[in-house]
């Protein structure tokens, strides 16, 4: 299905437990809360960077503004032929203590800065 340009088609939430999220054709949002997303690793499925699909992680950053280095805050990290995103929600503030938050399955090569150049990443 196709919807009008810039609309986000599908939006998938990390939710408690170790979630298995699809995207599917077109643009998904994939969301993931300061309430649950430290519980386990959820696994995204499908994603597609030119498809504009987008992580959401504005609600786990604390303190975060555009002119920090996005990677104080969020770590890419291939294992496996899968891309883990690890967050630190408050930068470099009380040290550095990143959390797996997800991991992008079957996908690697992926480039923070582009991410966030494209909003592939929501901060
Ligand atoms: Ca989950
Ligand atoms: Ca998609
Ligand atoms: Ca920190």
């Amino acid at each position: 299905m196709v919807g009008p340009a810039g609309a986000i088609e599908d939006v998938l939430y990390g939710g408690d437990g170790l979630d298995m999220l699809y995207g599917g054709e077109g643009r998904d949002s994939f969301i993931f809360e300061s309430g649950s997303a430290f519980n386990n690793i959820d696994q995204i499925f499908n994603f597609n960077e030119f498809e504009r699909d987008s992580i959401d992680l504005s609600d786990l950053l604390i303190g975060y503004t555009l002119i920090l280095p996005i990677n104080d805050f969020v770590q890419l990290t291939e294992t496996g032929g899968n891309t883990i995103i690890s967050v630190d929600v408050d930068g470099l503030t009380g040290g550095i203590n990143y959390v797996d938050v997800a991991s992008i399955q079957n996908t690697v090569g992926l480039n923070i800065d582009n991410f966030l150049t494209n909003k592939n990443i929501i901060v």
